[in-house]
């Protein structure tokens, strides 16, 4: 319990936890793999609220699990589930970066989410 401060909250049987330095997609992908476990994927307001905190508190975005690489406008969690739960910012997916496609999830310090170029460095928050 001590360890889930300053960066860690517990929602539920959930809990979540600031990784550090900024990094792409599959460098975030593997800081949490390597930690046996994955990359923050809010599924409920109760959630995104929690993972908003630590967000909040770094006042950067960083990446959720979730993608539509294998399908343009799906985005899956890893298990290639649907999302049950989301929280777009007004406007996303656009699927637009200057005609780049943008294929991953950024959430912002206010909690709503954008898709972004898997490419881009972002705060990394894995879930156990
Ligand atoms: C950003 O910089 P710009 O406007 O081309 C953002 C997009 C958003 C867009 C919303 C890399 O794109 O994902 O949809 O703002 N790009 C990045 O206006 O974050
Ligand atoms: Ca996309
Ligand atoms: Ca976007």
């Amino acid at each position: 319990k001590a360890a889930l401060f300053p960066s860690g909250l517990a929602v539920g049987e959930k809990i979540f936890k600031m990784a550090g330095a900024a990094k792409s997609y599959s460098d975030a992908q593997q800081v949490c793999r390597e930690a046996r476990g994955q990359l923050a994927s809010p599924r409920s307001a109760a959630e995104n609220e929690a993972v908003t905190q630590l967000v909040r508190a770094q006042n950067k975005q960083a990446y959720l699990s979730m993608n539509d690489i294998s399908m343009e406008g799906r985005f899956t969690y890893p298990t290639g589930e649907s999302l049950v739960y989301s929280n777009w910012a007004s406007g996303e997916p656009n699927n637009n970066n200057e005609g780049q496609p943008e294929n991953c999830v950024e959430i912002f310090p206010e909690g709503k989410w954008n898709d972004v170029p898997c490419s881009k460095e972002l705060l990394v928050i894995c879930e156990f």
